[in-house]
């Protein structure tokens, strides 16, 4: 028997329940100041949850809306301690955030920001072009993807645009300083940061064609415990992709958009870039994936499929200029047989429908517009009704349990937000915000996936960075990858085979396939995190 809770907390106007494993019957919550019995009640049925292997119930103690820190006791067993508050998340939030700091490359990361996890610029020099090597280009700044020290284009775009989606939906929420070198209690933070990004992104077009390059790396991955600013490999640019290509477009259509009255210099190179982008895609219809050149080892983010990737960059461009060229274009791709509604790395439809949507209906077609957005419904419908029938309320099949699951939970949690939006069904969010239970301690393993927060929190992820630097804790405000039943290490293969896909985890600095961290796992869980940091304001916009 265990019980599983939120390991941060639930904001007191919100749905509370408590997961127990091989239980059934009474429980009670008690204040962790004073140990009083504040809530007693009953669980619901045990129920087989499939992905786990385990039979649980729920302890529902919604009714409990006092202000405490708490903890779920049934059978002499306890939970972990959780805060009730009406803003659990504020700190969680900022540190979900501030992660993406501690990702910069090229720049020192001083003690007065970093703390102890303070170290030099890196990977400075200028990277040579596979495909030319008489080429140099400087591509310095921009964050790691990950554990690893490379910069790949695709990953990024995902995370910048999460980012600034977060910003657009939920602006309250990034009123507070971070605070980075740049904070100037003017533009917030979560722009300066993406900026930085931004304009290393820039750098990865190529000046000579408009296409953008697929990454910068070293040949191969330095050892685990090389930190950034002695990893002194050559860098390489590797070959154009179509999918990078498109990703970029689409982000820096975004940027131009969202910087154009905050930084017009800026705004305006991206719009320019993306349009070059736009007819390097022109010019190159028919592209294949890319794949890693013999030589080169790291991260290959190898998609075959670039449709998705110029419907996103169509549907953005069309956003920000109003030109129908950009719509046409659009309306051909959404007639493509593609998912429409993914917000991964490699499928990125859900992004082009989600800013075709945004655009209006007034400027879109008609008929296009009422297809999506009644598809965004049926697609939020079927998350709910997955979770409705998980022992863990989430909506991830057993097949779902991949490599950085935790990014699957978190985009689910996300597009169940813009569909609240756009449907202004609370169920949506409910369910979302079940999605966070399971990422912070309400899950199978009774562990919360993001470094620094909960009480059982991961100790050793897969990051470089942390595992060099000497300092016992590991970096704070980290997304790990999560349950993956693939297997893909050795240390998962040696440690978790047979196990049912839920409990394929295990937190070990070795295990690249479940411990990892990525940019683009920290920023769907800033995109649903800032729903609930931004709460009475969008309660207060709804009503107005
Ligand atoms: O999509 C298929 C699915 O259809 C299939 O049923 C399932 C069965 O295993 O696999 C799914 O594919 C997985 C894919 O990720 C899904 O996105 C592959 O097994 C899995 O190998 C693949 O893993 C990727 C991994 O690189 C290896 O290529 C991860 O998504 C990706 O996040 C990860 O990215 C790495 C970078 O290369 C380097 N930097 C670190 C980063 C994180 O680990
Ligand atoms: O550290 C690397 C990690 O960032 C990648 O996600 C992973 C898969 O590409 O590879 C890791 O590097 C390992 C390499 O693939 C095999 N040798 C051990 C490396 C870890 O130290
Ligand atoms: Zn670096």
């Amino acid at each position: 028997m265990d019980i599983q809770v939120n390991q941060v907390g639930y904001p007191s106007s919100q749905k509370k329940v408590a997961i127990i494993n091989e239980f059934q019957g009474a429980f009670e919550i008690v204040d962790d100041e004073n140990g009083s019995v504040v809530y007693c009640g009953e669980t619901g049925e045990l129920t087989l949850d499939n992905a786990s292997g385990s039979s649980v119930s729920h302890a529902d103690f919604s009714l409990l809306k006092r202000p405490g820190q708490y903890r779920v006791r049934a059978n002499e067993f306890v939970s972990a301690s959780f805060l009730v508050t009406e803003q659990p998340y504020d700190e969680l939030q900022q540190s979900l955030l501030k992660a993406f700091y501690f990702y910069r490359c090229g720049s020192d990361l001083p003690e007065k920001y970093a703390g102890s996890w303070s170290h030099k610029a890196c990977h400075t020099i200028p990277a040579i072009v596979y495909t030319d090597q008489n080429r140099i280009i400087d591509c310095s700044g921009g964050w790691h993807d990950a554990g690893d020290y490379g910069k790949y284009v695709v990953p990024a775009a995902k995370a910048v645009a999460d980012l600034l989606l977060a910003y657009e939906f939920y602006p309250h929420a990034f009123s507070r300083a971070l605070p980075i070198p740049e904070t100037d209690n003017c533009i917030p933070d979560i722009l300066h940061e993406c900026r930085y990004e931004l304009t290393w992104l820039l750098k990865m077009q190529d000046p000579l064609t408009g296409g953008v390059f697929h990454k910068v790396t070293t040949k191969e991955f330095p050892s685990l415990d090389v930190m950034p600013e002695n990893d002194l490999g050559d860098l390489y640019l590797s070959p154009i992709s179509a999918t990078a290509t498109g990703c970029f477009v689409a982000v820096m259509s975004i940027a131009a958009r969202i910087y154009k009255n905050i930084d017009k210099v800026l705004s305006e190179q991206c719009l320019f870039a993306a349009k070059r982008g736009w007819d390097w895609l022109q010019i190159h219809k028919e592209v294949s994936g890319y794949k890693n050149p013999d030589d080169i080892l790291t991260g290959e983010y190898g998609d075959d499929e670039d449709q998705d990737e110029r419907y996103w960059a169509a549907a953005e461009l069309y956003r920000t200029t109003g030109h129908d060229r950009y719509q046409q274009a659009f309306l051909l791709l959404v007639e493509a047989d593609f998912p429409k509604y993914e917000l991964g790395w490699a499928n990125v439809g859900g992004y082009g429908t989600i800013a075709y949507l945004l655009n209006g209906e007034e400027k879109g077609n008609s008929k296009v517009y009422s297809e999506l957005l009644e598809g965004l419904r049926i697609q939020a419908d079927k998350l709910v009704e997955k979770s409705t029938d998980n022992g863990y309320l989430i909506s991830l099949s057993e097949t779902e349990y991949i490599w950085g699951s935790n990014m699957v939970v978190l985009n689910h949690g996300m597009l169940l937000l813009i569909a609240h939006f756009f449907h202004n069904n609370e169920r949506y969010a409910e369910c979302a915000l079940n999605h966070l239970h399971y990422l912070l301690g309400r899950n199978v393993l009774n562990v919360s996936y993001v470094t620094g927060h909960g009480t059982n929190q991961v100790l050793h992820p897969h990051h470089r960075p942390s595992v060099g630097d000497g300092v016992i804790e590991p970096v704070a405000g980290l997304v790990l990858g999560g349950p993956n039943r693939g297997l893909e290490d050795d240390c998962a293969k040696t440690n978790l085979a047979g196990r049912s896909p839920a409990c394929c985890y295990i937190d070990h600095v070795d295990s690249y396939s479940t411990n990892e961290v990525t940019i683009y796992w920290n920023s769907p869980a800033v995109f649903v995190v800032s729903y609930w940091t931004n709460l009475s304001y969008n309660e207060l916009e709804r009503n107005n």
